[in-house]
């Protein structure tokens, strides 16, 4: 079933939802409207039985180029206040993301720039086109970084890098993001949306609860001590030894056959 909105498409397919963003002519440039349907989009995806995995995308030759500077243009004689516009908007979608035990698939189709940069990088596997570039573009704007940004680059590409492209925000290629370890992956242009689908069909097939698991223990170590870890691995392992998925999948090695393993 496919549920259109003006701004974001959702498209619901056998395991998993495509969730589109949709403002192609501003580049999907992120409008309070936009933001509040792509939260909604997500909770209900994470919701649903049907669903396993989330595919985030945008539409036409952007990805999602930050937050609509015609929204927040500055007013002369008011104050803006743009931590009220993360806290009440961006927060929780980047929150819904970190948090879902399902994995969301970025396909990164075009620029990502600012807040759409960090969106992007907040999901679990990132694949992005040849022609994609990701920009911090705060520092052209007189911002700081925002949306997990200063969270997630530098766990995944170092201090040092991290704080050149926060500084310089420079474009980085998406062949760069890939060399650095930002992304997973780069696919040409015309094949990234069957490479992104056949990926996140074949998570589909991945255990539920291993997915849950994986997530919920990365999520964890870049906060925790080795010990804390090693504690929050036994304590998942305990569940996992002790869940349907676990018995599908040793019977199903045992008789070397795939597992099928059921929703959760
Ligand atoms: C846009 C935008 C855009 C509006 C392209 N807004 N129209 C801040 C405040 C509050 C809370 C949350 O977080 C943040 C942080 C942010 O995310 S601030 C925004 C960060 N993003 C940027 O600074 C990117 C601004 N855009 C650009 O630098 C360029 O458009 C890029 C490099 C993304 C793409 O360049 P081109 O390929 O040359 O495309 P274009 O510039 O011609 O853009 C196409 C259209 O999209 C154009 O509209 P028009 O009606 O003239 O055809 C742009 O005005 C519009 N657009 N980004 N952020």
């Amino acid at each position: 079933m496919d549920v259109t909105c003006p701004v974001v498409h959702v498209r619901k397919a056998a395991g998993y939802t495509v969730i589109t963003l949709n403002r192609p002519e501003k580049l999907n440039a992120c409008t309070v409207p936009m933001l509040e349907a792509l939260l909604t989009a997500l909770q209900e995806a994470f919701a649903d039985c049907a669903c396993r995995v989330v595919l985030l995308t945008g539409a036409g030759r952007g990805f999602c180029a930050g937050q609509d500077l015609n929204e927040r243009k500055p007013v002369p004689g008011q104050l803006p206040d743009l931590g009220a516009s993360l806290i009440e908007h961006y927060n929780p979608v980047i929150q819904a993301i970190r948090s879902a035990e399902k994995p969301v698939v970025c396909a990164v189709n075009g620029v990502a720039a600012g807040a759409g940069a960090n969106i992007a990088l907040a999901c679990d596997i990132v694949l992005a086109s040849r022609t994609a570039r990701f920009i911090q573009a705060f520092a052209r704007l007189g911002l700081g970084p925002d949306a997990g940004g200063s969270w997630f680059l530098p766990r995944l590409i170092g201090d040092a890098r991290a704080r050149a492209i926060a500084l310089l925000a420079q474009p980085v290629s998406a062949e760069q993001a890939h060399a650095w370890g930002m992304i997973w992956q780069v696919v040409e242009a015309e094949e990234l949306m069957s490479t992104a689908e056949n990926l996140t069909v074949e998570l589909t097939t991945r255990a539920p609860g291993s997915m849950a698991a994986i997530k919920r223990a990365y999520q964890a170590s870049a906060t925790h001590t080795l010990e804390e870890q090693l504690a929050l691995e036994a304590h998942l392992q305990r569940d996992a030894g002790r869940s349907a998925d676990y018995a599908i999948g040793v019977s199903a090695f045992l008789c070397g056959e795939p597992p099928v393993f059921i929703g959760r």
